[in-house]
């Protein structure tokens, strides 16, 4: 794939190599199943000392509640998450409106513990987080550009080889379909006054002011003007070429309910896989589309009585049902949902 020829390799790749190298071989060894469960949104930096770049709303709920659910049902799991968004287990207590120090409090002699409203859940979290460390189910990588996480995806794909079908991938990051490539990106801070902005800007510091040669984002007098590249298909090289054995899922985002099935559909055709999963901004906590080849079209929905929370300012007309006291997270119905298809897959061959 050419955009490997002309975006640079990150730093931490050989790190993360060796590290996923080893988690690999224990668990071929081991005959366990490995998900590679992406999460989160990618940025796409406007500048290469950056300052500015362009980011997208995920939080990384669904890849950390996700990455839960495959250690439960026995998977090790490779996290491959944007930087400090939501993690398995931690997730819990982080990016919550709580303070980490509203779960403690001190007992009668002082000594800091676990309020009694959390004990029980932080109990049973604290417990499968053990369970993941000790028996080295969980490794954790981060990204953080969308050049770093193609890097990286490719990179792991291929470690990924030699587990077959026992290999499967879960796309489920906010992966930006454009970018800034490195041959048209910036050096340094974009100067908003006009008194830098002009020739300073070029990427390649020539003379030359015509538009084959003005940076992907450049100030046109007062105003910044962004030109971005789409990034490549890499899908496509995922399913052919870097995965060819493994079972690849993809997530489709769609906010137009009327489009999510037809997406879907094409998504399904045009790659190949083996299944993509739909699912709507403002429903996503609560419903999704499961589309493969296999057994057509379903919907996973959790009923309205057990819903968590509303996706927060993204509601719209207020309908909204009250958090339950025993939620269910849609994610504990995806995920027995694909360990029953991908053992069908390992099972049947490649039913593709
Ligand atoms: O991270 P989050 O839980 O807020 O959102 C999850 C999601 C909507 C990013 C994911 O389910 C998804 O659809 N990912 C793929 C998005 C896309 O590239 O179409």
């Amino acid at each position: 794939m050419e955009y490997f020829d002309s975006n640079p390799r990150p730093k931490q790749l050989d790190e993360h190599s060796e590290g996923a190298q080893a988690f690999i071989d224990q668990h071929a060894r081991e005959h366990r199943r490995v998900a590679l469960v992406t999460s989160g949104g990618t940025t796409v930096p406007l500048e290469n000392q950056t300052v500015r770049f362009i980011d997208n709303f995920s939080a990384g709920t669904r890849g950390a509640t996700s990455a839960e659910y495959f250690l439960e049902a026995g998977y090790a799991v490779i996290f491959l998450h944007r930087q400090f968004s939501l993690l398995p287990y931690s997730r819990h207590y982080s990016h919550t409106t709580n303070c980490f120090l509203d779960y403690m409090t001190h007992d009668e002699r002082g000594a800091v513990v676990i309020d009694a409203e959390y004990r029980q859940q932080m109990a049973d979290v604290l417990a499968q987080y053990t369970k993941a460390k000790r028996e080295n189910t969980l490794l954790i990588l981060p990204f953080t550009s969308v050049n770093e996480y193609l890097w990286y995806l490719r990179d792991l794909a291929i470690l990924m080889q030699p587990l077959a079908a026992n290999g499967l991938f879960y796309l489920a990051a906010a992966v930006s379909d454009f970018f800034v490539p490195a041959d048209r990106m910036v050096e340094h801070k974009i100067q908003s006054s006009e008194e830098f902005n002009t020739k300073r800007q070029l990427s390649n510091g020539d003379d030359d002011n015509s538009n084959e040669n003005l940076p992907a984002a450049h100030m046109e007098g007062k105003k910044l003007v962004i030109d971005l590249d789409p990034v490549p298909k890499f899908l496509k090289q995922l399913v052919d070429a870097w995965a060819p054995r493994s079972m690849i899922i993809s997530f489709k985002l769609e906010t137009d309910p009327s489009i999510l099935s037809e997406k879907c559909q094409s998504a399904l055709k045009k790659y190949a896989h083996h299944l993509v999963i739909g699912n709507l901004l403002r429903t996503r906590k609560h419903e999704v589309l499961m589309v493969s080849a296999r057994s057509g079209e379903k919907w996973l929905r959790v009923p309205t009585d057990r819903r968590t929370k509303s996706v927060t300012g993204l509601t719209g007309n207020g309908a909204e049902p009250v958090p339950a006291a025993d939620p269910i997270e849609i994610e504990s119905l995806i995920i027995p949902e694909i360990k029953t298809l991908h053992s069908e897959v390992i099972a049947k061959g490649d039913p593709r």
